[in-house]
């Protein structure tokens, strides 16, 4: 028997969380599957650009580097298992550290999977999503999938096919592509057309590859506008859709949506969940928070329960999701303590447990959906119904504007007393 690593450490006391709690209608374990991000926290030590780790992750492993990452399994597992996480996600590279050679760096890949599938098996945890790190490694600084040079791109596609490999012997629900450095610093230097092509067909080539050896699940595109490179591709959702939808992609695909993500493009953590959902492709979701004073990726473990609810209100209004929250979030640097770990999760499964309560309670309580209901009544009925059904032409729309003499002016759009359902939703009842 290995050693334990969190035996002094008492396990979390959950507020809110209890996944046997029927929320409509369903366990709360099942409305929300939460992961572990291998990297962050059992990778991620508080180093950052201007000071060294401040946590030991180094979990007690002595003598190289497969030791240290079977120490990491060893970790992990007991950390989820303490915690009642069902899944984990991965970069190839979170698994095994990167050896000379891609044959070397197989092998230590097939060995640590070896090793971590005992592991599920004994415990009955699973995977929700793999990946390729594709942004490491200096080959990459102009990218992967958008590199000048032919040479990396095949690099990066050996690397995929491997982690492809991974996904399927570990059951994973998903595999992801982040582009963190699929972008560019300065167009003076840069071919959008053909890298955006050559993304799209690294794209289908992965597609065609795990269909191939049985990869059922869904892949993901995760949208961020910036960092590390100036400008990505995959700017947000909508920028992502249009590509998928370009290129063919959109039946296999769907998007992987990180909150801090969507803050950095401008926008709501709501919004990019809403434009997932209403063009069918709300897969997963990265279940962190950023900083809005910050210009940069803090993933940080989500606390605020008003961004919760609004997430876990697009959720149950889209059905759920075929994938999960990732908590892709590390405690803060000075934070450094295993406890710390398990106050962040605690926190982060307590604020997405009391967001899906006060998101069914909007949803229970009705007036929301009410005022929906009657602010878009005029598109139901008349004028409305027959626009809607498509078989109108501009000619009768002026027309019938003609006829109307001096359009009523629209209804109150209610916001604060929205605003209030929300809050006296949020602060009155439990
Ligand atoms: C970085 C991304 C990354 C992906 C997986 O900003 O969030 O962690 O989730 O490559
Ligand atoms: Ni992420
Ligand atoms: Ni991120």
């Amino acid at each position: 028997m290995h050693m334990e690593y969190f035996k002094k450490i008492p396990k979390p006391v959950f507020r809110y969380y209890d996944p046997a709690r029927l929320v409509l209608g369903k366990p709360m374990g099942e409305h929300l599957p939460f992961a572990m991000a291998w990297w962050h926290n059992l990778g991620s030590a508080g180093r950052d650009m201007f000071g060294a780790e401040t946590a030991d992750k180094s979990f007690g492993a002595r003598g190289g580097a497969m030791k240290l990452a079977k120490a990491k399994a060893d970790a992990g597992f007991e950390f989820m298992e303490r915690l009642g996480l069902r899944y984990f996600c991965f970069h190839d590279l979170d698994l095994a550290p990167e050896a000379d050679t891609i044959a070397e760096t197989n092998e230590r890949l097939d060995e640590i999977s070896d090793y971590i599938l005992e592991k599920m098996k004994a415990t009955g945890i699973r995977c929700l999503w793999g990946t390729a790190n594709l942004f490491n490694n200096p080959r990459y600084m102009n990218g992967a999938g958008s590199s000048d040079s032919a040479e990396v791109y095949c690099f990066a596609a050996a690397q995929i096919k491997k982690a492809l490999d991974l996904t399927v012997k570990l059951g994973g629900r998903g595999y992801v592509f982040w582009g963190g450095r699929e972008g560019y610093e300065t167009l003076l230097n840069t071919d959008m057309k053909l890298e955006l092509e050559n993304v799209a067909l690294l794209m289908r080539m992965a597609v065609a590859y795990g269909r191939s050896i049985g990869f059922k699940g869904d892949f993901y595109i995760e949208p961020k506008p910036k960092e590390p490179m100036k400008h990505q591709y995959d700017f947000d959702a909508a920028t992502a859709i249009g590509f998928l939808r370009a290129w063919g992609l959109d039946k296999d695909f769907k998007l992987n949506i990180e909150a801090n993500h969507a803050t950095l493009a401008g926008h709501t953590f709501q919004h990019e969940l809403r434009v997932a959902a209403i063009n069918g492709m709300l897969g997963s979701i990265d279940a962190n928070q950023g900083d809005l004073l910050l210009g940069w990726d803090t993933d940080e473990f989500p606390c605020d329960i008003y961004e919760t609810t609004l997430a876990m209100y697009e959720v149950l209004k889209a059905g759920g999701l075929s994938g999960g929250f990732n908590f892709d979030a590390k405690t803060r640097r000075p934070s450094n303590t295993f406890e710390d770990m398990f106050h962040a999760f605690a926190l982060g499964m307590d604020s997405y447990a009391l967001g899906l309560i006060k998101a069914a309670a909007l949803i229970e309580d009705g007036r929301l959906d009410a005022f929906m209901q009657e602010r878009y009544a005029s598109w139901r009925s008349g004028i409305g119904a027959e626009i809607r059904s498509g078989g109108m032409t501009l000619e009768r729309l002026a027309e019938r504007a003609e006829s109307l003499g001096r359009p009523a002016p629209p209804e109150s759009g209610r916001q604060e007393y929205l605003q209030r359902i929300v809050n006296e939703i949020l602060f009155e009842r439990a």
